[in-house]
């Protein structure tokens, strides 16, 4: 086990800004509607905000574009918003993480406005250019994430840029050491504001080698790390979580390894990427296959069970809901997004919840093309239908997995905006608005959000949650996801019905427990004995004892 950090008996919850409140009505979340909510984070107990990027850009991917690094987009507010913030969060002892997303900056941004003029100047280089190939092609034919080549051709300097992401989204040379101490320069400036720390997006692609075709975890990206923690992190005290897609339970420890000198925590997906489909990825996805599910998680808290920290998560502003997607959006919806929520909070890392999860917002019901904002969909949906997959079933997927069931409007409260705007949002509010909302949730302790609530409390109440060895059982079982964590003689065990269906079992002496129920969603439970249980549909069960 390993030192307790302040950060690690917090619950971290994430804000999308556009989406999350609107104190202007211009249909666009800003930074003030986030200083108003600020009471709803610190009523869930909320310690800790990743804050999805606040920064100038031209939105092409909602921010993750930025054109100034060091201010704030005018639709969100001003840098005296941000500085209120911040001041009101730490009063309620709420710290801020901002999104750094440094693998690639907006096109806009004037270092590229510079580079893509002269290749003289010394911006050109904070970009990774390439000459055209013989037949003034682009070099090569690799594809980019959101579709199209990685390579736009930009005739004022007769070369082409690399872009990972989208051509408004060119990717930062982080081989060009100005650039690096630029990237530094302004972390410390945000730390300086009194930020705690940083979400790091896509954090795994900084170190590659395009010429080699090195891309996710490449050759440089733990020599980039340490050196941004010398320059910029350390003696600081700051919580840094590094996103990546590409991280495995072999990599981690590199990236969050206490002796590394890198960062606090992995923001991995494999749990995510495991419903996936092997050809048409997200956009086929499967059913939950529980017993896979269980595993990759069980993998991860073995993986880093004594260095490192995991985060957890199902939700995030990329993802589905997590109701919609592994629960019962339907007849079960309190008590699946109940079940889901205890089993993901009650390992070992930091939960990290994500605005409407706490209600069990559902996703978007989306059912035609116009209906959707995100780069990536609309990107993909050229592709996909180009590559001859019928639009109903590209449809049928997104609605499944597209990123914009998790950016429909926060739902507040009963009114027509749901309480996000008092005027036109930005992308439509979901229909369920009315039954679904903060307001009709707040005094209820059956509801979801007091169920949150419990769980965000339980983490700092018991030091089990935090320190305590996670051992997992019942591995094979198709509805139930059952573990134990044990910390100085005291046993947590956890039972959730990951079904629709009663869920029997024989519970092992080692997943037994006497003692209070500190969890019981279903109906009142003394403990969980050894010898056969019968959970109900999406029941969830911790007891605490020994
Ligand atoms: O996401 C990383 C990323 O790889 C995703 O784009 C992922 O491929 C996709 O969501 C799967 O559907 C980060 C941000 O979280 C995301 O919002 C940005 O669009 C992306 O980086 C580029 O900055
Ligand atoms: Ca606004």
């Amino acid at each position: 086990t390993r030192r307790t950090e302040w950060w690690m008996n917090r619950t971290a919850y994430q804000i999308y800004p556009r989406s999350f409140a609107d104190a202007n009505g211009d249909g666009v979340g800003d930074i003030p509607g986030i200083i108003d909510r600020l009471h709803h984070l610190a009523d869930l107990g909320i310690g800790l905000i990743w804050l999805s990027p606040v920064y100038r850009s031209p939105m092409a991917d909602n921010g993750y574009d930025i054109s100034d690094y060091q201010d704030i987009a005018p639709e969100y507010g001003t840098l005296a918003d941000f500085d209120r913030l911040v001041a009101e969060a730490d009063r309620r002892d709420i710290g801020i993480i901002m999104d750094l997303v440094v693998n690639h900056s907006s096109d806009r941004h004037p270092w590229f406005l510079e580079a893509k003029q002269d290749r003289a100047s010394p911006f050109h280089d904070f970009y990774y250019w390439r000459d055209p190939a013989p037949d003034g092609g682009p070099p090569d034919d690799r594809k980019a994430y959101f579709g199209g080549p990685v390579w736009t051709f930009y005739p004022e300097v007769g070369r082409y840029v690399f872009n990972l992401f989208s051509p408004q989204q060119p990717d930062l040379n982080w081989q060009n050491p100005a650039l690096r101490q630029a990237v530094y320069d302004m972390m410390r400036w945000w730390l300086d504001r009194g930020v705690r720390g940083f979400r790091m997006d896509v954090i795994d692609l900084i170190g590659k080698d395009i010429d080699r075709d090195l891309i996710t975890e490449g050759p440089y990206l733990h020599d980039f790390l340490q050196e941004m923690h010398r320059e910029v992190l350390a003696g600081r005290d700051v919580v840094t979580v590094g996103e990546s897609w590409n991280v495995t339970k072999e990599t981690a420890l590199l990236y969050c390894g206490r002796d590394r000198g890198e960062l606090d925590m992995v923001f991995q997906f494999q749990h995510i990427v495991a419903g996936w489909d092997r050809v048409h990825g997200k956009w086929r996805p499967h059913p939950l296959d529980l017993v896979a599910f269980k595993k990759v998680w069980t993998d991860w808290q073995e993986a880093l069970e004594v260095d490192g920290w995991n985060s957890l998560f199902l939700n995030n502003h990329d993802l589905p809901r997590s109701v919609s997607r592994y629960g019962d959006a339907g007849q079960w919806r309190d008590r699946s997004a109940k079940a889901l929520a205890t089993a993901i909070h009650l390992m070992r890392g930091t939960p990290f919840v994500f605005q409407g999860e706490e209600i069990g917002m559902t996703n978007a019901g989306f059912t035609e093309i116009t209906h959707y904002r995100d780069i990536e969909l609309i990107n993909m949906h050229r592709e996909m239908l180009m590559q001859g997959l019928p639009e109903h079933q590209f449809l049928e997927g997104a609605g499944i997995t597209a990123r914009d069931n998790a950016r429909t409007p926060m739902q507040w409260d009963t009114g027509p905006g749901a309480g996000f705007t008092t005027g036109e949002p930005w992308i439509a509010v979901n229909p369920n608005s009315a039954d679904i909302n903060v307001a009709a949730q707040r005094n209820d302790p059956n509801s979801v959000l007091a169920h949150y609530r419990h769980l965000v409390a339980l983490r700092k109440q018991h030091e089990v949650i935090v320190q305590g060895r996670f051992v997992s059982w019942l591995e094979d079982h198709p509805q139930i996801w059952a573990y134990t964590r044990e910390w100085n003689n005291q046993r947590l065990s956890v039972l959730c019905n990951i079904s629709s269906e009663p869920a029997r079992t024989e519970v092992p002496p080692g997943l037994a427990s006497n003692g209070t129920c500190l969890i019981c969603t279903a109906h009142p439970r003394h403990s969980v004995p050894a010898g056969p249980i019968t959970l109900e549909p999406w029941e969830a069960v911790v007891v605490l004892g020994n």
